[in-house]
């Protein structure tokens, strides 16, 4: 039965193409298939967790559509963008859930997470030079006056969950996860045996408190560049999957508008180009689709689907989008006081 299960999986993973697809597909026991599964394409879950949300919660739909337009007033608005303390400090709290002695990442490999998210939102990351020239150079972010810091020292809880999905089980006690912390004034993010081939979600701003946050993958978190002793998976081992899933939580959308290929959709940002579908691997610049030529594709972004390495920079207008989140009235404003 287990080697059944463990071929089906195997089947499953790779015919999966979507993760909308995948996240609807009802996992068996998985054991220890999972362990030994390798990622071949990244998948977040952030835009079906949010679409499942609001079917549940009709509500959601107002409450974020009242957040987006007090975003569009507030990018317009110089004035009120401007903060009351220089450097917004997030607080982050690591809920490291684990079933097998490998789930339990090292907190060095926590703290490189941690470094990890101050480079690429301050745009101090090193590879930050690779942009191609004469891309994006003007619309490229100078970074945002955002510091994460550990409030209080990594938790380790044992689960007897082997396996998680996205149905935020692994963010509450009495389903085999952990309760977030004060999320109103904390970044929470929890790291666990991820299943259905998922890398990481996100909860946008507008959604239920005690699920706010993020989860990712146990071996998709860190560094192993800046914590080579880690645990990780091949392609999302720099850190770039946690960069990602915290750029959702400020409230960015996917670049390619979250629209099955079509041209149709939008990111909500203006200076990212109209793009088909997701971009996956390590493009070759430039990729042109929906009439975005010369340029083509912004996807260097942050929130595409590339490699870890292939994935680093976010533009101007998705910086003013998240500031806005903090600042007063916004849906963050908390942690920008
Ligand atoms: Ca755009
Ligand atoms: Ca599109
Ligand atoms: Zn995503």
């Amino acid at each position: 039965m287990k080697r059944l299960s463990t071929a089906l999986l195997g089947v499953l993973f790779l015919a999966g193409s979507c993760s909308k697809q995948d996240a609807k597909v009802e996992q068996p026991n998985e054991e220890q298939a999972s362990e030994t599964m390798i990622i071949t394409q990244r998948s977040c879950a952030s835009q079906e967790v949010l679409e499942e949300q609001m079917k549940a919660d009709p509500r959601l739909a107002t409450r974020m559509a009242e957040i987006e337009a007090f975003t569009q007033r507030t990018i317009q608005n110089r004035q009120a963008m401007r903060l009351v303390n220089g450097v917004i400090e997030i607080p982050v709290v690591v809920h490291v859930l684990w079933n097998t002695a490998g789930q339990n990442i090292s907190d060095v490999q926590v703290q490189s997470q941690i470094d990890v998210l101050n480079e690429d939102f301050q745009n101090t990351n090193a590879d930050r030079t690779l942009l191609p020239a004469n891309s994006f150079q003007a619309v490229a972010s100078k970074g945002l006056p955002v510091r994460f810091v550990l409030a209080q020292a990594p938790i380790h809880k044992f689960t007897k969950t082997n396996s998680f999905s996205s149905n935020d089980a692994v963010k509450n006690s009495k389903r085999g996860g952990d309760n977030a912390i004060n999320p109103a004034e904390n970044l929470n993010m929890w790291v666990c045996n991820l299943g259905q081939g998922l890398l990481g979600y996100a909860q946008f701003p507008g959604g239920s408190l005690a699920t706010d946050g993020v989860v990712i993958l146990y071996k998709a978190f860190g560094s192993k560049a800046k914590a080579p002793g880690g645990t990780y998976t091949t392609s999302y081992d720099l850190g770039r999957t946690a960069t990602h899933e915290v750029g959702h939580w400020m409230n960015l959308r996917h670049i390619w508008g979250d629209d099955g290929g079509a041209c149709s959709g939008s990111d909500l940002v203006t200076d990212t180009p109209n793009q088909g579908a997701e971009n996956y691997g390590t493009p070759t610049y430039p990729h042109i689709s929906c009439s975005n030529a010369p340029a083509g594709d912004m996807f260097m972004n942050y929130m595409d689907y590339t490699n870890d390495k292939a994935m680093y920079m976010f533009s101007i207008n998705q910086k003013d989008r998240m500031m806005a989140i903090f600042t007063a009235s916004g849906p963050r404003a908390k942690m920008g006081d």
